[in-house]
């Protein structure tokens, strides 16, 4: 057990859902800490980077034109065992699949449309908080 950062991201679907203060208040209720927080409108390029891992498979053109479509809202949490909370909270990536109570059992609509992003591993958190954030931003006391 540790504290540990991890990064979300509410999809396009979600904010234009006016479902960013839900979102924040159910993660500050499961006791992650919001350590830094923007809302901002992806380019394709940073779209295409942040999912570079993903080029190759057949959704990814689909994929990039979905986060593109309106703001995100990103944030890095920090907290005990942060980035598996984090998953367990967002749950299955399929929301036909995802557990009742979980937030893309809530409010996703489908596998692409989801609601929301967790990062899955220490290695691809310090990547995607780096990805949108500088040290000096998160560490405002
Ligand atoms: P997750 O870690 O649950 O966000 O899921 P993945 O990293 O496997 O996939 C990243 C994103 O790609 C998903 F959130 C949505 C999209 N995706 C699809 O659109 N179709 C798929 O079949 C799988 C993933």
């Amino acid at each position: 057990m540790a504290i540990e950062r991890t990064l979300t991201i509410f999809k396009p679907d979600a904010v234009a859902a006016s479902l960013t203060g839900t979102l924040l208040a159910r993660l500050e209720k499961a006791g992650l800490k919001i350590l830094g927080l923007k809302r901002l409108r992806l380019s394709a390029g940073q779209a295409e980077g942040f999912y570079a891992v993903h080029r190759q498979r057949p959704f990814f053109t689909s994929l990039v034109k979905f986060m593109t479509e309106g703001p995100v809202v990103v944030a890095v949490l920090e907290g005990e065992s942060a980035i598996a909370k984090l998953r367990e909270l967002i749950g299955a990536t399929d929301p036909a699949k995802a557990a009742a109570g979980t937030i893309r059992k809530d409010f996703a609509t489908s596998i692409e449309r989801n609601a929301i992003h967790g990062s899955d591993a220490a290695e691809t958190a310090r990547f995607e908080i780096a990805y949108f954030f500088t040290g000096a931003e998160l560490n405002q006391g």
